[in-house]
């Protein structure tokens, strides 16, 4: 799906900005028909939950209303009219006037309407939409709603982060001509000193396409003819870990007497990614994973996407010599994806199939203990929401250089019963959709080497441990040689390139200790080198992203103080004693690990 853009036959008006907000319970049964009577303002983008000092608009369960005016600019006459949501989390409607324009389910996938016949050039409409943070057993990510007997809706949900709602990334209206580019699609090779670059533009309406590729200084290095087609770049400059390198694919659609009609300019990089026994190839040459897995996550926005954070973000990464994240759990806004691109940083860009594992939550959230895969919990209308969930990623995310590989869930219950009916499916949609990327999922540490029913389906074995932390606390030693004997287990078995997904510990800033302390900055130091010391004796291994970035808010419970403490930067981003340490290793790692004697 295209991100909008002003180009010369496009026109962009951003509709951030303060909307009229109300819960539900606030407002009569359909409330798009009027303007909405209510006293509260919420941010866009910004999730709406830690806005207020209201509980119960914290803590509502179901659907939030956004409404504000709109003036479409007046030279819009004879162009399409399209609102576009960046998101809506979890279920988006969208109204103009009094008429539903457009229905979505996924909460970080973007979602547009034409609503060219709703609206008159330079006259104002009345956007409302409806926003529903409900998750049930067959949504991505799963949850439970559960309606007391006073009527009140609670919800339950099988990950480990807040469930922020609202509209976290930007609204736009734009224009764009009748007869337009409606989708591209490129996929680069390396030819000797040459990039070859396949494109495949797809129109509204048959037209006659030509395409103009541009170097990063503008100048013009290679033209095609058609609306698919192969071009080279001649002495090509690579897209490389830490050295992002875009060219401009300029896309023109011609009319009928050979005039432009509408142009769309695609970036992308050249690079190939694959994987060969156990390593993992970027432009041919083994690369090694060195990062976090990070959320969208600060103080008051919620997960609202916020430019100021994205380039401090960067720079924290650059500071600690990190090369890669991966997109926990959840696509992340399309900003953060393209600063990754223009700034060589690695991407592994995960689904929101978090929590599809009852045996997990048991202990955190007080559900189960149940088979996490059946007719009542996760089943085929959650699998094709899945399917649907990897469509509109892959979709959106498919141009990006920066993504490298596809992680389709965290921590399923891949050793339960109807794990691999549930998997095999979504594995091979994810090839057919995209043939160029490896796939992985992040398995959970009851996904033993002996008991794991979905490991073979995957190019990339990515896992999650906790050694140190929820078993063996406290205990180091002990820790390091179930580690260690685990990660041989599954090299041996399967012969993948093997990559540490999660590992950390809770630290709470400024507690010290002499001892291994749990909770302490000296333990979580101590813990990540102990992790270090195994992943350095393993051959095979192609990667370690510590779990998290940054502390990161959670649902209340006995096992969080103010949610996730496992940040290597504290939720405002000061570095834990921990940061110091992980710099001086990955600075002195840069993009390829030393091989073990
Ligand atoms: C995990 C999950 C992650 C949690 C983390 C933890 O395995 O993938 O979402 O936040 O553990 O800290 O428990």
């Amino acid at each position: 799906m295209l991100k909008p853009q002003s180009t010369a036959t496009r026109e962009l008006v951003n509709l951030d900005g303060l909307w009229r907000f109300a819960t539900e319970s606030a407002v009569t049964s359909e409330p798009w028909n009027a303007v909405l009577d209510t006293p509260l303002e919420a941010a866009v983008p910004a999730s709406y939950n830690d806005l207020f000092v209201d509980s119960a608009i914290r803590d509502h369960v179901g659907w939030v209303w956004y409404q504000r005016q709109v003036r479409v600019p007046r030279g819009w006459a004879g162009e399409r009219v399209f609102v576009r949501f960046d998101a809506a989390t979890h279920e988006g409607r969208v109204y103009v006037d009094g008429s539903l324009v457009a229905q979505h389910v996924g909460g970080y996938t973007p979602f547009e309407a034409d609503i060219t016949e709703h609206v008159q050039a330079g006259a104002e409409f009345r956007l409302t939409v409806g926003v529903n943070n409900q998750l049930t057993n067959v949504t991505i990510p799963p949850g439970s709603v559960t309606v007391r007997q006073d009527g009140k809706k609670t919800q339950t949900y099988f990950h480990d982060f807040y469930n922020y709602a609202g509209l976290a990334r930007s609204v736009w209206l734009y224009s764009a001509p009748a007869v337009r580019v409606d989708d591209v699609t490129v996929v680069t090779g390396i030819d000797g000193g040459a990039g070859v670059v396949d494109y495949t533009v797809e129109t509204t309406g048959s037209a006659d396409v030509r395409v103009r590729i541009l170097d990063a200084a503008g100048a013009e290095v290679a033209t095609g003819e058609g609306a698919t087609g192969t071009v080279r770049i001649d002495g090509v400059t690579l897209w490389q870990p830490g050295a992002g390198y875009l060219y401009d694919l300029v896309i023109e659609v011609l009319g009928e007497d050979g005039a432009v009609v509408d142009t769309y300019t695609q970036s992308f990089g050249v690079r190939t990614v694959e994987v060969r026994g156990t390593d993992f190839l970027i432009n041919g040459e083994p690369f090694y994973f060195t990062g976090f897995g990070k959320h969208e996550d600060t103080a008051v926005r919620g997960k609202g996407h916020d430019n100021a954070y994205l380039v401090h973000d960067f720079q924290l990464l650059d500071w600690i010599g990190a090369n890669s994240f991966r997109t926990s759990h959840y696509p992340y806004a399309e900003e953060v994806l393209d600063f990754a691109d223009r700034h060589g940083i690695v991407v592994i860009d995960e689904t929101a199939a978090v929590g599809l594992n009852l045996g997990v939550q048991g202990g955190l959230s007080g559900v189960g203990p149940k088979p996490s895969f059946s007719p009542e919990t996760s089943n085929d209308e959650t699998q094709a929401a899945h399917a649907q969930h990897i469509r509109e990623l892959i979709a959106r995310d498919k141009n990006h250089p920066s993504v490298v590989m596809w992680s389709i869930a965290n921590e399923p219950a891949s050793n339960e019963e109807g794990a691999r009916e549930y998997f095999e499916p979504l594995v091979n949609l994810t090839r057919e959709l995209d043939p160029t990327r490896p796939v992985t999922y992040a398995l959970v540490m009851f996904a033993l080497v002996n008991n794991d029913k979905i490991a073979d389906l995957f190019d990339v074995l990515s896992i999650n441990r906790y050694y140190g932390w929820y078993v063996f606390t406290g205990d180091l030693a002990t820790a390091e040689q179930a580690l260690e004997g685990e990660l041989r287990g599954w090299i041996a078995k399967f012969g993948k390139p093997i990559m540490m997904s999660e590992y950390g510990a809770d630290t709470m800033q400024g507690l010290h200790s002499v001892w291994d302390t749990p909770w302490s900055e000296e333990y979580q130091a101590s813990f990540l080198e102990m992790y270090h010391r195994v992943f350095d004796r393993i051959d095979g291994f192609v990667g370690e992203q510590v779990w998290n970035f940054a502390d990161f808010q959670t649902s209340p419970g006995i096992h969080r103080i103010d949610g996730n403490k496992k940040g290597v930067f504290t939720r405002d981003r000061r570095p834990k004693a921990a940061a110091h340490a992980l710099r001086t290793r990955w600075t002195r790692i840069g993009t390829r690990k030393p091989s073990v004697d």
